[in-house]
C-alpha cells in the first residue's frame, strides 16, 4: 500500500514503519557499532553498523520510496555516494559527463579516478550529438547532472538513457539541484540517482550526506557490496535528521520553487543585471525539457552584473544581510555565493569560464523566506 501513495505522503510513509521495539513513531537514533549475537551469527538481521544500521536503513526505505525505486543507499557524503559508484568501473572504462557540474564532482573525477585509469569527458550535454560522438566500446557510464551547477542548464535525462541503453552503459543523474520532488530519474530510464542529500533532502544545513537509488537488483548488489567494503557510511544521528527532513520536502520546494521564480523575474527587470539564469524563464535554451521533465523550476539561480566583474560581484556578495554568503544550497535559509572563487574554484579558469561561471557570476540558493524580505535585501545590495 505504502509504495502505491502520491509523492507527498511518501516523503512521510514511503518505506516506514513504527519501530519495532516500543511502537515508536519516528525511528529511533540506533547509536550502537554493533549488535549482540546468541551464537555466531545468531543475531536480528544487524551484526555491524557499517555494514547495516536500523537508523540508516530506514532512511535507505525513504529514499528508495521517492525516488520511485527499489535499493536506497546512504553515504557520508554525495562525493562519497559518487565515489561508489566510479568504483563500479575498471581502468581504462570511459565516462562522458557534463561541462558544467559541481566542483568537486570534477575534482573527484579527475584528480582521484583518472589516476586510476578512468578516462573523462567533458562535454555540453544539451546537444546529444556530443555524447553520440564520443561513444566506443569502453563507454561505460554517463554522468549527468540536471540542473547543472551553476549554470543551470536542463539535461534531457530520457533522450540521454534512450541513448545509452542499446550500447549497455549506464546513467547516472545527480539529482541534487531538482531533488524528487521535481523530476525522478529512475522513472526517465536512469539506472542511478545520486544525491548530495546535504542539500534539499536533508534541507537544514545541519548534515553532510549521500544518496544513490537504483532499481537494477544485480547492481545495487554491488553498490551494496562496496558500501560495507569501503566503508564510507553516514551515521545514525545524521541518518535519523536526514530522514527528518524528507518527510517536510515537498512542502518545503513547493515554496523553493515559488520564491526563486518572483526572484528571478525580479533580477530579469532590474537595470544593473546583464543575465539571469534560471530554467523557468521561456527564453531558457532548455526550457521546453524542463517544462516536460521537471514539475516546477527548483529553488536555484545565478546571475552577472552589467559590465560587472570579480569585484563589483564581491560587493554585492559582502552587502546582502539576508542571504547568507556561504557554500551549499538547498537549505531553508537563503544563501548566495561566488562560484568562481568557492563551489568552483577547483576547476582550471578556462574550463570554468568556457562553460559561464565567470569571475562575475553570482549564485543564489533561494530559501523558504518570505519573499518580499529576500527581494528587499537584493534591492539594498544591488543597488
Ligand atoms: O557536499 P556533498 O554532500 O559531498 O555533495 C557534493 C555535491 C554533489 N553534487 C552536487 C550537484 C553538489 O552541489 C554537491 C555539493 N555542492 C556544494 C557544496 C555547493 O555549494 O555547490
Amino acid at each position: 500500500m505504502k509504495e502505491k501513495l502520491h509523492f507527498n505522503s511518501k516523503t512521510i510513509h514511503g518505506g516506514q514503519q513504527p519501530d519495532k521495539a516500543y511502537g515508536a513513531v519516528m525511528p529511533p537514533i540506533y547509536q550502537t557499532s554493533t549488535y549482540a549475537q546468541t551464537t555466531p551469527g545468531g543475531h536480528k538481521g544487524f551484526e555491524y553498523s557499517r555494514t547495516h544500521n536500523p537508523t540508516r536503513q530506514a532512511l535507505e526505505k525513504s529514499l528508495a520510496s521517492i525516488e520511485s525505486g527499489k535499493f536506497g543507499f546512504a553515504f557520508g557524503s554525495g562525493l562519497a555516494a559518487m565515489d561508489a559508484v566510479l568504483k563500479l568501473l575498471k581502468p581504462g572504462d570511459e565516462i562522458i559527463s557534463t561541462d558544467d557540474l559541481y566542483g568537486g564532482s570534477y575534482r573527484l573525477f579527475t584528480k582521484i579516478f583518472e589516476d586510476f585509469g578512468l578516462k573523462f569527458h567533458f562535454v555540453g550535454m544539451d546537444n546529444l550529438q556530443n555524447i553520440s560522438l564520443l561513444i566506443n566500446e569502453k563507454t561505460k557510464l554517463i554522468w549527468v547532472e540536471t540542473p547543472t551547477n551553476p549554470m543551470m542548464n536542463v539535461i534531457d535525462i530520457k533522450a540521454i538513457s534512450a541513448l545509452a541503453k542499446p550500447h549497455g552503459i549506464f546513467v547516472a543523474v545527480d539529482n541534487t539541484f531538482a531533488s524528487p520532488y521535481l523530476q525522478q530519474p529512475l522513472t526517465l530510464g536512469a539506472d542511478i540517482v545520486m544525491h548530495s542529500a546535504t542539500k534539499y533532502l536533508a534541507g537544514h544545513s545541519d548534515v553532510v550526506l549521500g544518496s544513490l537509488v537504483l532499481n537494477n537488483e544485480a547492481l545495487a548488489e554491488r553498490i551494496g557490496f562496496i558500501q560495507n567494503a569501503s566503508g564510507a557510511i553516514c551515521g545514525p544521528m545524521d541518518s535519523f535528521l536526514t530522514l527528518r527532513g524528507i518527510k517536510t520536502l515537498h512542502v518545503r520546494m513547493q515554496r523553493h520553487c515559488e520564491n526563486a521564480n518572483a526572484i528571478a523575474n525580479y533580477l530579469k527587470k532590474h537595470s544593473k543585471i546583464e543575465k539571469v539564469y534560471w530554467p523557468g524563464f521561456e527564453d531558457h535554451p532548455n526550457h521546453q525539457v524542463a517544462k516536460t521533465q521537471m514539475k516546477d523550476f527548483g529553488g536555484m539561480l545565478s546571475f552577472v552584473t552589467k559590465g560587472g566583474d570579480y569585484s563589483a560581484s564581491i560587493k554585492i556578495i559582502e552587502k546582502l544581510k539576508l542571504f547568507t554568503l556561504a557554500e551549499s544550497l538547498g537549505g531553508v535559509e537563503s544563501l548566495a555565493g561566488h562560484p568562481a572563487s568557492m563551489t568552483h574554484a577547483s576547476i582550471p579558469k578556462n574550463l570554468r569560464e568556457k562553460s559561464g561561471v565567470v569571475d562575475s557570476l553570482i549564485r543564489l540558493s533561494v530559501g523558504i523566506e518570505d519573499v518580499r524580505d529576500l527581494i528587499a535585501d537584493l534591492k539594498q545590495a544591488i543597488g
